[in-house]
């Protein structure tokens, strides 16, 4: 008997597929139900593909190519993602231009993806740094740019000194850069930014008609940030000027013992004139220019200088109360500005303690009123409360709102003052700017009085310069090229210049899955017609870590584009499911630094591409972190080995509790992938395989289980059916249908229980009658014995459970 051997057939196979394009698909062939289900494409990094790619990878695949077998036209593309920091990095270290190192991982991402069997078509690919997809990025920034959705404003921006490049608030991970982890700081940068913010609502709403896992959708609500509140004015005593603070909770403002200005607030700078601590206050101003937006919102040291000789109008009941500067209040937030109330809220409570300011009770909660107990204080020292309390409630010590519910109140207060209710998001208008080279240049050209002007189609895509040094100076490497300055005079004339700063990688990966469709049109980012057949994504997969931004910015791509009459749907991908993580043996993240990475290559060397595939699928549910274990990688090579070897012993029939197991599978199997239960769908053909070695087993039956298994383990079930004298891929075959009578459980476990204890199991068929269950129970030796000499009272009987006799 042959052997398994499992490197031969996987190199012959996967040699065979390609040259017959078996991975290809007609696009234009509407006849057929599309089905289009995504990865998230990989940076192409030196490393190569780690295990998380290898699991997500392949859960996609064994999906896709289940689909195709159930008739779909299915795509499933793969791409790469490769602009970005680390091939920049490498070449500032190295001087090999990041083409080149890019161009050079990719091929070993797309040896390795072939290796492990994964049927992409890689003549369909898309790959961000090239020019003919980069194009398209460029043609919809100038989209938006005549749309008003992107702009370019001077602003404070998160800042990396050792990337010496601005980052989006989502490139910043606990104040420090998610790529280097130095600390960032806060830098005044002119920069493009995307009206995402215009979004903000339906970014939130249609969250609704998406299947997302819970926690990513809450994810995005909290990161949008949502706050419905009210804007009421403060004026200062004795002058004209005046500030807006915003508040949720406008029922408190009777509390309010002092406010507060953020240190960027421009009002401070126009109060000057009457501050009479000014240099101490400049003093603390310049201090916070050093803290990160983290360290100031979580400090729990409070700190702030009071603005001497100032005094502020509570509009509420006319009272003074002093003004202050201090961290903890943002500038870009709301209005920069808050009014205090430490009776109710955490942090002026804090504050309010440091610097001894009066804190004034307003709200008492609804228990404490009717109960008179303090269920929700956090801090009370008795009936003369001086602790806090955050929660809703009635109102006290505030004039005629007295007694009103707190809910109620902060309309009508806001109203009482003349104030406004308004809504404030968190969500901020992001920043795209990017001052490194290896990204897709910002398609903008700048007349010789400053007017920005989008750089017209027919000259994208607006190409990259080669003439670069990329080490980092804090200006853009562009701004280097003097090609790019003389290509700019050439086509717009004299004084015309450049804009230097290159995108965001996000941005191109906010519209990759739109391109794969059709990804050589040269002359629209994707046919109308295609665009129509193919999208939305049907099915999304991909890690849950660092993926939230990119499905944000990637669902206001589609808004902004449906807004533009670009697209006709507004979000893009339907069902999304987050693949867990690989974890050593010892249940630990696999990362460089620990040295306990393991390396797909090897793996598939060793146990083949179809046992790698299967136990990083049989390893747990999908959505769960795997632990890697080598000995079940042996496991599930041995199951693999019992499929080949049944083979050897094929009979003329199948024995009939067989076909029943066959049938049960196909059932199971085919409902356990529709619903990514991978896992379980393998223990149903494991205990299947167990039993194909004792039993009589015809070819016909054989070729259902190869069928069934074909999506997982694609090369062992491909070989034995073209041993079986097949000619066509058994990858082209039809899903097989199972027989509803056979699927079905025959005999189930039968409890017999004498005076309420279980004396007996009996194995019986289903379709036996209540009366002939109540007779075999009767002459079963087990339950015999304990009727003996006894009178049956009572028989209770549960149809398809158990029958208990009461004696
Ligand atoms: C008075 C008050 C009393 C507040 C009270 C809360 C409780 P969310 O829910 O996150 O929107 N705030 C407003 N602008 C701020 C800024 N720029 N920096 C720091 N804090 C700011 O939070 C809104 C609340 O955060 C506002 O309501 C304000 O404090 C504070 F018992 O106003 B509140």
């Amino acid at each position: 008997m042959k052997e398994y051997n499992q490197k031969d057939i996987e190199k012959k196979w996967q040699k065979k597929w390609e040259e017959t394009d078996a991975f290809k698909i007609d696009k234009d062939d509407l006849k057929k139900e599309k089905f289009y289900i995504l990865d998230m494409f990989p940076y192409p990094s030196g490393d190569g593909l780690h295990m998380g790619h290898t699991e997500s990878y392949t859960s996609t695949d064994i999906f896709y190519r289940y689909k195709k077998m159930r008739g779909f036209n299915v795509l499933h593309p793969q791409g790469f993602d490769s602009f970005g920091l680390p091939a920049e990095n490498y070449a500032i270290k190295t001087g090999i231009h990041p083409k080149k190192t890019t161009q050079k991982n990719i091929e070993n991402y797309i040896k390795q993806m072939k290796s492990l069997g994964l049927a992409y078509d890689f003549e369909e690919s898309v790959i961000t740094s090239t020019p003919k997809y980069y194009k398209w990025t460029q043609w919809i920034f100038t989209k938006f740019f005549k749309n008003s959705l992107v702009y370019k404003k001077t602003d404070t921006i998160n800042w990396c000194e050792s990337c010496k490049t601005g980052l989006a608030n989502e490139q910043v991970e606990g104040g420090r850069c998610e790529r280097c982890k130095n600390e960032v700081v806060q830098k005044e940068v002119p920069g493009w930014f995307f009206k995402i913010t215009d979004f903000a609502d339906d970014l939130i709403e249609d969250l609704k008609n998406v299947d997302w896992p819970e926690h990513t959708k809450k994810n995005q609500i909290n990161w949008i940030g949502k706050s419905e509140g009210s804007e009421i004015k403060f004026k200062i005593k004795d002058s004209d000027k005046s500030f807006k603070v915003f508040t949720t909770r406008a029922d408190t403002l009777f509390g309010v013992t002092y406010c507060v200005l953020a240190p960027e607030n421009k009002l401070v700078e126009e109060l000057k004139e009457s501050i009479e601590n000014w240099d101490e206050l400049g003093e603390y101003i310049k201090k916070t220019k050093k803290k990160t937006e983290m360290e100031r919102m979580e400090g729990k040291d409070k700190t702030g200088v009071e603005l001497k000789g100032i005094k502020v109008i509570n509009p509420a009941n006319n009272e003074e109360v002093p003004l202050f500067v201090a961290d903890y209040v943002l500038a870009n937030y709301g209005t920069g500005a808050v009014m205090a109330v430490p009776a109710h809220d955490v942090r002026d409570f804090e504050f309010a303690k440091k610097f001894n300011l009066p804190i004034k009770k307003v709200i008492e909660s609804h228990t404490l009123q009717t109960l008179s107990q303090k269920g929700q204080y956090l801090s009370s020292n008795g009936s003369d409360d001086k602790g806090i309390y955050t929660g809703k409630g009635v109102l006290v010590n505030s004039g005629k709102f007295n007694g009103m519910d707190s809910e109620e109140a902060k309309k009508a207060i806001t109203e009482f003052v003349g104030g406004k209710v308004t809504t404030n998001y968190r969500l901020r208008d992001w920043s795209v700017s990017r001052q490194r080279y290896w990204g897709a240049p910002i398609p903008i050209v700048y007349s010789p009085e400053g007017e920005a002007v989008a750089v017209p189609e027919e000259h994208l895509p607006w190409t990259l310069p080669e003439d670069v040094d990329f080490v980092p100076t804090g200006t853009a490497p562009l701004a280097k090229s003097k090609e790019l300055y003389t290509r700019t005079e050439k086509i717009f004339g004299k004084g015309w210049t450049p804009e230097t700063d290159t995108l965001d990688t996000f941005v191109d990966s906010s519209w990759y899955f739109l391109r794969y469709p059709d990804p050589h049109n040269e002359k629209e980012f994707c046919s109308k017609d295609r665009l129509k057949h193919w999208l939305p994504v049907d099915l999304y997969i991909g890690g849950e870590e660092h993926t939230y931004m990119h499905l944000l910015y990637a669902r206001f791509f589609v808004k902004a584009m449906y807004k533009i009459g670009l697209l006709n749907f507004k979000e893009p991908f339907l069902k999304l499911r987050h693949q867990g993580m690989v974890l050593d043996e010892k249940g630990v993240k696999m990362s460089k630094s620990k040295g306990n990475v393991i390396n797909p290559d090897e793996m598939v060397e060793r146990f083949g591409a179809d046992a790698v595939r299967m136990y990083m699928m049989f390893a747990g549910p999908l959505e769960d972190d795997v632990m890697w274990d080598e000995n079940k990688v042996v496991g599930t090579y041995r199951f693999l080995e019992k499929i080949w070897k049944a083979k050897e012993n094929l009979s003329n029939d199948t024995s009939a509790e067989l076909k029943r197991e066959i049938h049960k599978s196909i059932k199971k199997v085919s409902e356990d992938i529709e619903e990514l239960r991978f896992n379980t769908a393998i223990a149903q053909m494991m205990s299947l395989a167990n039993k194909l070695k004792s039993a009589s087993l015809a070819k016909s039956e054989y070729e259902l289980v190869l069928k069934i298994l074909a999506p997982f383990a694609p090369h062992i079930t491909e070989e034995i059916w073209s041993g079986l004298g097949n000619k066509n891929s058994i990858h082209k075959e039809s899903w097989p249908k199972y027989d509803d009578i056979l699927a079905r459980d025959k005999k189930i476990n039968f409890v017999i229980q004498v005076n309420g204890k279980l004396r007996d199991v009996l194995e019986i068929d289903t379709e036996v009658s209540e009366e002939e269950i109540k007779k075999i129970a009767k002459k079963s030796d087990k339950i015999k014995k304990w009727l003996e000499g006894k009178e049956i009272k009572k028989e209770i009987f549960v149809k398809g459970k158990l029958l208990n006799i009461i004696v």
